[in-house]
């Protein structure tokens, strides 16, 4: 079953691309569920969005269907997620999985944009060197980015998780911040990029997005994050994702409605008709 409104399209303006990983997860699995039970999901929600007067019958949104992630190891996971998302066009939205799959999509776009920026929605820093004796794990995944970008090309939102030596890297990033927006000084500097946003679930509170393999309490509540889609589409978005939903840790299935709603959004702020 495709996402809400999707068809197939010779020339799509959006292609959603499911990634179902998470063989790195630390806590609780389950995410690998997530692309199939977000799809179910965006059955329920309309098609038109009130806040944007903007439908996604308008635009023309593929889904590319699930990667073959079973049994890979995180290394060749981010490849194939790679090679998918540097096959796209337009604008890839990649449905995870853990976290470590925004590391294929960002290597193809950096490939591919010189200057990209990354604007990531997390509750964790993910900057370990390595978790586990796993440097591909997903509690790791910012480092990762961080040494292909460079920090100052990153900025963190909803950030409130990590170890004393995760936050003090956290001050070479161009911004981290607990909040759900971007300042407009820190704006001015990313403005010009190309930008990948990255939304991790847990961003938001747990009461909000219970259905995740790390809740950490006194999160994102969803009108938080709303200027931010504003703000960030008036830019370049050349990519997006969303990850980290685990539909066994979601039993009324409202994370993964969420989940869907956030993509819709994205969708219809950032794809180009
Ligand atoms: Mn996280």
């Amino acid at each position: 079953m495709p996402f809400l409104a999707a068809r197939p399209h010779p020339h799509p303006s959006a292609v959603i691309i499911g990634a179902p990983y998470d063989a790195t997860a630390s806590h609780r699995a389950g995410a690998s569920l997530a692309p199939a039970a977000i799809r179910w999901a965006s059955d329920s929600i309309e098609t038109y969005s009130p806040v944007q007067e903007r439908d996604l019958e308008d635009l023309r949104l593929a889904d590319a269907g699930d990667l073959d992630l079973a049994g890979c190891t995180p290394e060749v996971m981010i490849d194939r997620v790679r090679a998918a998302v540097a096959g796209v066009s337009s604008l890839p939205v990649v449905v995870g999985g853990e976290h470590t799959v925004t590391l294929g999509a960002i290597l193809a776009l950096a490939d591919r944009h010189r200057d990209l920026g990354v604007v990531v929605l997390d509750a964790h820093l993910d900057l370990r060197d390595a978790y586990q004796g796993q440097r591909w794990s997903h509690a790791a995944t910012l480092r990762r980015m961080s040494e292909r970008l460079g920090p100052e090309r990153i900025v963190v939102l909803g950030a409130r998780s990590g170890t004393r030596e995760e936050w003090a890297r956290a001050a070479t990033l161009a911004a981290v911040s607990r909040a759900g927006t971007l300042e407009a000084s820190v704006w001015a500097a990313l403005s010009g990029r190309p930008l990948y946003l990255s939304v991790d679930i847990d961003a938001f509170d747990p009461s909000v997005a219970p259905g995740t393999g790390n809740p950490e309490p006194v999160g994102l509540q969803v009108d938080d994050v709303m200027p931010l889609l504003a703000v960030v589409r008036e830019g370049r978005v050349v990519g997006c994702d969303l990850v980290e939903v685990s539909p066994p840790y979601d039993p009324s299935g409202q994370t993964a409605v969420l989940a869907a709603w956030l993509i819709r959004e994205m969708v219809l702020a950032f794809a180009r008709a």
